[in-house]
């Protein structure tokens, strides 16, 4: 019989005994009730949500959070990318455990996308706090600024910038469709809150976590509540330039026109015939914004400019990509000009094994204790801000299903149940590593 008292294994029991608590204090009610109130600014008649980065609808919304924040006991703090932090103190002042995501939508988006994992993390720390546990490390909840990158881009501009804040002097210079510049949205942003201290960039984090929905049809067609994500897909951004000559749709000759959204739809066509043909189902491919000049009904179309996404979970399969889409734009022969821009570039994320471990743990108390199927390991097919947290400290995520798939949609939806069964995991996964 050993006489000595094991204390790790005394605390790793009382540990395990926290995170369960804080697992087991998670409330279904209080956070729909939250979920539905952040949904009102920028809220659709059609249920959906449009709150772009740094929009009136969006510095309310940062608003209502850092009242909520401190309604439980939180500090806020903001930093020069307007990165908002809520902060639980611990027992000690060791690097904090990170948890939180976005609050911007797409133009027309959904109320769960991003705002799900900020009201996640504010549930958590209610559930700490209700628990009465106190953590050995704090624990931080953050809403990142512009994660979209729709309305200014690139995307993931908050927590690129925080993990390196030698980003940010370029991003201050994107432009919106209004010639609005990021810079002076960010000024505004932060002149919004002069109650809310400023922080230094790139602070040291233990380990971040965050929840999110999957925004794709694989967890639910697997009929899994809880997603263990193991890594995120790479993704290139561009931006193609098509200059040509206006001219009247009635006058000018058909052979004689220099229609740049002929032009266009002539390289849209190939793109789309290179990844049906070249790529299949390795590579995703959205060219999702037109704009069109001077946009007349009955004017030749004089400039279009059109982005593309493509996505994959190989990056050889975009490094091919890019090298057929400089090929043939440089070969698509008419008298006007063809130009193609980089806007936003990033590998494939690897989330380390042990956090894996961890997040499994967690998911398999919370769907077990419910009676449901065991969470699923998967790739998350969009990006999300903790492809950059992953360069700075230990980083994971979990999953919850999206119902239809959908998402970037008014329809966007996930089942109550599963938003809690999500949050109760994210609990036991924060509340174990702010006790490491
Ligand atoms: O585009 C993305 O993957 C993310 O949802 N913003
Ligand atoms: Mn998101
Ligand atoms: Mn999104």
């Amino acid at each position: 019989m050993n006489k000595e008292l094991n204390v790790s294994n005394l605390e790793q029991r009382d540990q395990t005994a926290a995170s369960e608590r804080a697992q087991d204090h998670v409330q279904h009610d209080r956070l729909q009730s939250v979920i539905a109130e952040l949904a009102t600014f920028g809220g659709r008649s059609d249920g959906g949500v449009s709150r772009e980065t740094l929009t009136d609808p969006d510095l309310q919304a940062r608003r209502y959070l850092i009242d909520l924040a401190r309604s439980r006991g939180c500090s806020v703090t903001i930093d020069d990318c307007a990165n908002l932090f809520f902060r639980r103190p611990g027992t000690s002042d060791l690097p904090p455990v990170l948890t939180g995501s976005h609050a911007d939508t797409q133009p027309v988006g959904g109320k769960l996308d991003g705002a799900y994992g900020v009201l996640a993390g504010l549930e958590v720390i209610a559930a700490l706090n209700d628990a009465g546990i106190k953590t050995l490390r704090p624990v931080e909840v953050v809403a990142w600024t512009n994660e979209e990158g729709c309305r200014f881009g690139p995307g993931a501009m908050g927590s690129s910038a925080f993990v390196d804040p030698s980003c940010l002097p370029a991003y201050r210079n994107s432009v919106d469709a209004k010639g609005v510049r990021f810079g002076d949205a960010l000024e505004l942003a932060l002149e919004a809150v002069p109650d809310v201290p400023r922080r230094p960039m790139a602070e040291p984090m233990s380990a971040c976590v965050e929840l999110h929905i999957e925004q794709g049809p694989v967890l639910e067609r697997a009929l899994v509540p809880l997603g263990v994500v193991t890594g995120i897909q790479s993704v290139r951004w561009y931006r193609i330039q098509v200059t040509g000559t206006a001219g009247h749709a009635g006058t000018m000759p058909m052979d004689e026109r220099v229609d740049a959204m002929a032009a266009a739809v002539g390289l849209a066509q190939q793109l789309y015939a290179y990844q049906a043909v070249e790529a299949g189902e390795k590579l995703r491919l959205t060219l999702g914004r037109w704009q069109v000049s001077p946009n007349s009904i009955n004017t030749i179309p004089g400039a279009v400019e059109f982005t593309v996404d493509v996505r994959s979970v190989d990056e050889q399969v975009l490094v091919q990509f890019e090298a057929a889409l400089k090929q043939i734009t440089q070969a698509y022969s008419w008298a006007g000009k063809i130009e193609f821009e980089s806007i936003f570039s990033r590998p494939p994320t690897h989330f380390p094994a042990a956090m894996l471990a961890l997040i499994e743990r967690a998911c398999t108390r919370a769907s077990s204790r419910a009676s449901l199927a065991a969470p699923l390991r998967m790739t998350s097919g969009a990006f999300h801000d903790a492809m950059y947290l992953a360069e700075h400290c230990p980083t994971a995520m979990i999953f919850v299903p999206s119902k239809g798939g959908v998402s970037h949609n008014a329809a966007e939806e996930t089942a109550p149940q599963e938003l809690f069964l999500g949050v109760q995991a994210l609990a036991y996964a924060v509340t174990s590593l702010a006790n490491a």
